[in-house]
């Protein structure tokens, strides 16, 4: 039983992340605070979308659209009609009520406001007590390099569906972009109790948020285990195009090399009870498994894997004292 009132941080991306994030978050409360990536978001249509903090915002509320895996569930089309009818862009659709968000977003960006203090209270308003925080309130901006060009992230992902090969990433701004303040003071004894990498994309989603240059300096520093969980299993992505980004860069789609790609940062990674036979080589590179179900098709799933996440925390904890 763990009766800590420290907090544990997530840092995550889109659906896979989510739903670890709600697992915790059922757990934890406010406890929990998770580290969102906004390399994804763009303006479209002159507003400011954050799909990562949107995904997981909604999925924390119990509002999000389980079929499509983004936008709200039970939403309506009409603006989008419109949109195409006038001729404008309607490659990425927005929902009526999804629109509220951005419109809300947008407004009070342009009158100031940090894009932390906006989640904030977009996240009250919604009933979410868990924390979540972008990985930064300066523009931070996936970039895509496929046959000699430079692709915004949701132009790679939406309008072209991931159909391009990816030769390389960038995080445009990112050397200029600073960890977010509510993150940097988690330090000494407010530090967090322990820190994990949700199974979202490591290249798309992860790694957004640690090319943030103070955000593996910040992890070091704040002596917390970390563990991972990954988000390859059977050397398929449960969702999204992980598996086949890394075939495109020459790295084998496997749980090992999840390990491989955060070596140095994890203490622990969580793998599916299908990639047993990886675990030996993980731990071969110095990092702890923990082989059960990763793959969350129920909100119980979600719950049980936290649960299982957490107690994997402890076991890596007694094994680094
Ligand atoms: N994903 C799509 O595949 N098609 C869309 O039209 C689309 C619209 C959209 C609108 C708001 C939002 O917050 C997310 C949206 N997404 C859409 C999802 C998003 O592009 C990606 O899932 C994430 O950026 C990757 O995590």
């Amino acid at each position: 039983m763990n009766t800590s009132n420290r907090r544990i941080v997530a840092l995550a991306g889109g659906v896979g992340g989510a739903k670890l994030a709600d697992g915790l978050a059922q757990l934890l409360g406010d406890r929990l605070v998770v580290v969102v990536n906004t390399g994804d978001d763009f303006e479209h249509l002159g507003l400011h979308i954050s799909p990562d903090l949107d995904t997981v915002m909604y999925t924390l509320a119990g509002i999000a659209n389980k079929e499509q895996g983004w936008g709200l569930s039970g939403e309506s089309w009409t603006f989008m009609e419109q949109v195409a009818r006038l001729g404008g862009p309607d490659w990425f659709r927005l929902g009526d009520r999804d629109i509220a968000t951005h419109a809300i977003r947008t407004g009070r960006l342009r009158a100031g406001d940090t894009l932390t203090a906006i989640t904030a209270d977009l996240c009250r308003a919604l009933g979410i007590s868990s924390q979540l925080l972008p990985m930064s309130d300066d523009p931070v901006r996936t970039t895509i390099h496929s046959r000699g060009r430079a692709l915004p992230f949701q132009d790679y992902f939406v309008r072209l569906r991931c159909d391009v090969p990816v030769e390389r990433l960038s995080f445009e701004g990112a050397a200029a972009a600073r960890l977010n303040p509510l993150v940097d003071a988690m330090r000494g004894d407010e530090a967090p109790e322990a820190i994990i990498l949700c199974p979202s994309n490591p290249y798309l989603s992860i790694d957004p948020i640690l090319s943030v240059p103070a955000m593996r300096g910040w992890i070091k520093a704040t002596g917390a285990p970390v563990i991972a969980v990954s988000p390859i299993v059977g050397g398929a992505a449960i969702k999204g195009p992980a598996a086949k980004i890394m075939q495109e860069l020459d790295v084998q789609p496997s749980a090992a090399s999840v390990a491989a790609h955060y070596r140095g940062l994890i203490d622990g990674l969580v793998i599916d009870t299908v990639d047993d036979f990886h675990a030996a080589d993980i731990q071969a590179m110095g990092i702890a498994t923990n082989v059960t179900g990763t793959v969350m098709r129920s909100i119980d799933d979600r719950k049980t894997l936290a649960e299982s996440c957490l107690a994997f925390l402890q076991a890596v904890r007694s094994r680094a004292r």
